[in-house]
C-alpha cells in the first residue's frame, strides 16, 4: 500500500487498471538472457543456471541489465518456472547446452515426497531478490513476479524436461486423473503462496506462464489449465486484491476468450497466432491484452520488423494494451533488432 500513489504513474500499471495511453508500455519475455553480452559473463560467475536464480547478486544484476540498457516500461524478475518442483523436492538440474531436467515423477510414491515444508525456505533467496529490484529499479519501472501455470510446471515433472508430444504427462492425465489431479493442486497451493510472497516482498504485477497450454482438447484444457490458473487468482487476489495478474495460455486459439472471461486475469498474454483484428474485437473489451510481436520478426530486423510492429499497434494500441512478444526473445537476436523495437513503440 506504501508504494501505491508512486505505483499508480508506472504505465505497465495503468493499462493493467484498463486504461488507453498514448503510447503503450513495453517488456519483453525473456528479456534478460543469452542474447545479452553482459547476461552471458555475469552467468559465467554463477555455478550454473540454478544457481543464477538462487543468488540475490547475480539474479538482481541480470534482472537490470535489460532495463538498463533499453529501458523498458517492467522489468521481470529472474528466475525460472521450475525453482517451483525444486523448492517441492524434486531434483531439477539445467544441463548445459540441452536445457532443464528432472527426475521424473513416476508413481503416487514420488507425489507423497513430495512436500510444502521447506517451500518457502528454499525460495527465500527469490524474495531476496524481489525485496532489492524494488529498490533498485528506476521509479517508472514496474517490478513483476511471475511463476508457471500448474499444467506447463507439472509436463517438467512428469516428462523429465522438454517435450515435443508431452506423451508421458497427457498419458498420466487420460489414464489416471485422480493422480494427475493431486499434481495439478499441489501446484495450485504452492504456485499461489510462491507469488503472494512475491507480492509481499514487492512484486507489483505477476504472470503466469501456461507456455504449452496449447495442447489440449476441449474438456481438459478447462480441467487442466483454465481451472487451475483461475483458482490461484482467485488466492492471490483474496490476499492482494489489488495486484494485477497477466495470464499467458499460449496457443489456445479460439479458448482464449474464455480465459478472458473467466480466469479474473487483468491481463492476458496473446501468442503470435492469434489474429489481431479478433484480438481487438473479442478480448479488448473484457482484458488488457498484452502481446503479441513474433520473436522471430525480432531476429529478422528490416521492414519485416517494422511492417509486424506497425501492424500490432494499429490493431491494438486503442485499447487496453501492452506491447510485448508472443513468446519469449530467442538467444540469437541481435541487440540492435530490440534498440530498433523501441523506437518503433516509442516513436
Ligand atoms: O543461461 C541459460 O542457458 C538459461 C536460459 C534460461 C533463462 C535465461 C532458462 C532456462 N530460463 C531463463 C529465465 C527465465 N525463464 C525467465 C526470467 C527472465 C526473463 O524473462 O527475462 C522466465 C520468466 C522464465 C520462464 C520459463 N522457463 C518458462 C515460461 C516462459 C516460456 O519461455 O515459455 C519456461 C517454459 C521455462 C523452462 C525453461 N527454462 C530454461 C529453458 C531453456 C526453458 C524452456 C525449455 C523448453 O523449451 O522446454
Amino acid at each position: 500500500m506504501a508504494y501505491s500513489v508512486k505505483s499508480d504513474k508506472k504505465l505497465l500499471l495503468r493499462a493493467l487498471q484498463g486504461e488507453i495511453l498514448p503510447q503503450p508500455p513495453i517488456w519483453l519475455m525473456r528479456q534478460a538472457g543469452r542474447y545479452l553480452p553482459e547476461y552471458m559473463k555475469t552467468r559465467a560467475q554463477a555455478n550454473g543456471f540454478l544457481d543464477l536464480c538462487y543468488a540475490p547478486d547475480l539474479a538482481v544484476e541480470v534482472t537490470l541489465q535489460p532495463i538498463r540498457r533499453y529501458g523498458f516500461d517492467a522489468s521481470i524478475l529472474f528466475s525460472d518456472i521450475l525453482v517451483v518442483p525444486h523448492a517441492l523436492g524434486q531434483k531439477v538440474w539445467f544441463e548445459e547446452g540441452v536445457g532443464p531436467k528432472l527426475e521424473p515423477l513416476k508413481s503416487a510414491d514420488d507425489i507423497d515426497r513430495l512436500a510444502l515444508e521447506h517451500f518457502h525456505d528454499h525460495l527465500a533467496p527469490v524474495y531476496e531478490t524481489v525485496g532489492r529490484l524494488r529498490e533498485e529499479l528506476p521509479a517508472e519501472t514496474a517490478l513483476i513476479g511471475f511463476a508457471g501455470a500448474p499444467w506447463t510446471v507439472a509436463s517438467y515433472m512428469l516428462e523429465g524436461g522438454s517435450s515435443k508430444d508431452f506423451a508421458a504427462a497427457k498419458t498420466w492425465a487420460y489414464a489416471k486423473p485422480e493422480l494427475f489431479a493431486r499434481v495439478i493442486d499441489l501446484l495450485v497451493e504452492a504456485t499461489a503462496s510462491y507469488l503472494i510472497r512475491q507480492a509481499e516482498a514487492g512484486a507489483e504485477v505477476l504472470q503466469i506462464f501456461d507456455s504449452w497450454a496449447g495442447v489440449w482438447p476441449e474438456e481438459d484444457l478447462r480441467r487442466w489449465c483454465l481451472e487451475p490458473c483461475k483458482k490461484i487468482i482467485a488466492k492471490v487476489n483474496a490476499a492482494h486484491p489489488d495486484i494485477p495478474i497477466i495470464l499467458f495460455p499460449r496457443g489456445v486459439g479460439l479458448a482464449y476468450r474464455n480465459f478472458a472471461v473467466e480466469s479474473g486475469a487483468k491481463g492476458l498474454g496473446l501468442d503470435t497466432t492469434v489474429p489481431l483484428k479478433w484480438a481487438r474485437d473479442e478480448l479488448q473489451s473484457k482484458v488488457t491484452v498484452q502481446g503479441n510481436l513474433d520473436p522471430i520478426m525480432l531476429v529478422a530486423g528490416g521492414d519485416v520488423l517494422d511492417r509486424g510492429v506497425a501492424q500490432i499497434l494499429e490493431n491494438l494500441s486503442n485499447g487496453p494494451f501492452v506491447f510485448n512478444l508472443g513468446h519469449g526473445i530467442v538467444p540469437q537476436t541481435p541487440p540492435k533488432h530490440v534498440e530498433r523495437l523501441m523506437r518503433l513503440v516509442r516513436g
